[in-house]
């Protein structure tokens, strides 16, 4: 027994050690470190295949993760050609993987710097070999963007209708932001569509002919994220005053460099006024910066403070910020502050579909002295809706159902709220029914879900 009891010991002095707990509103967050001495961790992404994808700036390299076990295999190793000077932004920064990844369109993009004395930026993409674990077959989409040691933007966000988002710095050029024939202080617009041959392609609905660009007047914007209502949520560092959060869409100038934040001094309202300058929804004000990296919309219900938010990873004053906004989404509301001075810098975050978030931490002091890492915060309270074959305590029908079919729920009161989740526990659709239905819009992708009205529930399967 004795024996037994020794060998456990070192187990449980590490759980001790590593786990740390976090106390939001109601809900207990626990900490766990997935991997350490990472070498300027830029870009996490929760990948199609259930492991963690991440760049690394200065290394050049890309690398899935086991977040179980923290073991990590680099599949693309492009530091021979990278420009990442150590005292810069400059490297191998923002990744995507295409939205059909698993469906035919194996592709990840990446955004780097490269050139020494004239360095330049490129937009590629790869194809994973999966029998290898490997990236292979570059294909460069936009080369000999201007780039710089810092302001160099990098953020990549593919949509549904397989266009990608992509944002550039003003590569310390600033004028250049308000000149649509540079690429440099955008937001631009690329074709991913693998199946119509335009894969790389400037889309042809581009507010310019021929152009990639998209969005005009930024400085050096590093967060992208879709939130409800297709709505595109941008952060964007200022210079001395003034990071922004902005909605991006398609056409519209974003002021840098004559407005910075809202148009609030005589020069800028005329400014403003005579070019149709967009204003952000929120600026860090007039006073200083906080740097802002990234940004997610988190949508999980395992966090409840954090659900339908949108979560900013800050870097210079090391913290995580939630932004709530309005039910359109188009106004900020409110803006509160997590995890101060807890981890260091924080460079980005990802969550994973059981509503895991994950952190990439950027050090203690710019640029890079570590602790580079990767955090885990998970609410292990939380447990998923679990239904089994008899719980099933609600006629419905058809079900087997067409994602874009009506569905009749066999109940007396037919005013109530139904409620669609994932098996994950995830809200998908909740609507009111009219005359013992509800009609689905064709959201669903095929698969189980679980229906509830009231406290009755039943499995749906759509096919
Ligand atoms: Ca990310
Ligand atoms: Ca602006
Ligand atoms: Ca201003």
């Amino acid at each position: 027994m004795k024996k037994i009891l020794l060998a456990l010991l070192p187990f449980f002095t590490y759980q001790i050690l590593n786990a740390q707990e976090h106390v939001i509103g109601n809900t207990t967050l626990t900490e766990r470190e997935v991997v350490n001495g990472l070498d300027v961790p830029w870009e996490i992404k929760w990948g199609p295949d259930d492991y963690l994808w991440i760049t690394e700036r200065e290394a050049g390299t890309v690398s899935r993760i086991n977040v179980e076990n923290g073991e990590r295999h680099v599949i693309l190793d492009l530091s021979s050609i990278i420009y990442s000077p150590q005292y810069a932004e400059a490297g191998l920064l923002g990744m995507e993987i295409h939205p059909e990844f698993n469906n035919g369109a194996p592709y990840v993009f990446l955004a780097y710097t490269y050139g020494n004395n004239n360095p330049k930026e490129r937009i590629v993409s790869f194809e994973y070999d999966s029998t290898n674990d490997q990236l292979i077959n570059e294909d460069i989409l936009i080369d000999s963007i201007d780039a710089a040691t810092t302001h160099i933007g990098c953020r990549l966000l593919a949509l549904d209708d397989l266009t990608m988002l992509i944002t550039t710095g003003d590569a310390q050029q600033v004028e250049n932001s308000q000149n649509p024939n540079f690429l440099t202080g955008k937001t631009l617009r690329i074709s991913i569509n693998h199946i119509d041959g335009s894969f790389g392609d400037v889309p042809l609905d581009n507010p310019i002919q021929q152009s990639y660009v998209y969005s005009i007047g930024h400085r050096n914007s590093q967060g992208l994220a879709l939130g409800p209502n297709n709505i595109i949520y941008s952060s964007e560092h200022g210079a001395d005053t003034d990071d922004e959060l902005n909605i991006i869409s398609m056409e519209n100038n974003y002021g840098w460099p004559d407005v910075e934040g809202f148009c609030n001094y005589a020069s800028e309202i005329e400014y403003c006024n005579n070019n149709d300058i967009t204003e952000p929804l929120w600026s860090s004000g007039t006073q200083s910066t906080i740097a802002p990296s990234d940004i997610i919309w988190y949508d999980h219900p395992s966090i409840p403070e954090f659900q339908n938010t949108l979560l900013m990873s800050v870097l210079k004053d090391k913290k995580l910020v939630r932004f709530k906004f309005s039910d359109d989404g188009q106004t900020m509301t409110e803006e509160d502050d997590f995890f101060v001075n807890t981890w260091g810098r924080l460079r980005d975050i990802c969550v994973s579909p059981d509503g895991k978030i994950y952190i990439a931490t950027n050090g203690n002091s710019w640029p890079s002295q570590g602790p580079n890492e990767i955090i885990e915060l998970s609410n292990e309270a939380y447990e998923p809706v679990a239904i089994t074959e008899n719980s099933i305590s609600l006629n419905i029908y058809p079900n087997p159902i067409y994602s874009n079919g009506a569905l009749t729920i066999d109940i007396p009161n037919s005013n109530q709220v139904v409620e669609i989740t994932d098996l994950a526990g995830k809200l998908i659709i909740s609507e009111k029914m009219k005359n013992q239905q509800i009609q689905l819009d064709g959201n669903l992708s095929k698969g189980t879900y679980i229906l509830k009205v009231g406290n009755l529930n039943s499995k749906l399967i759509i096919q």
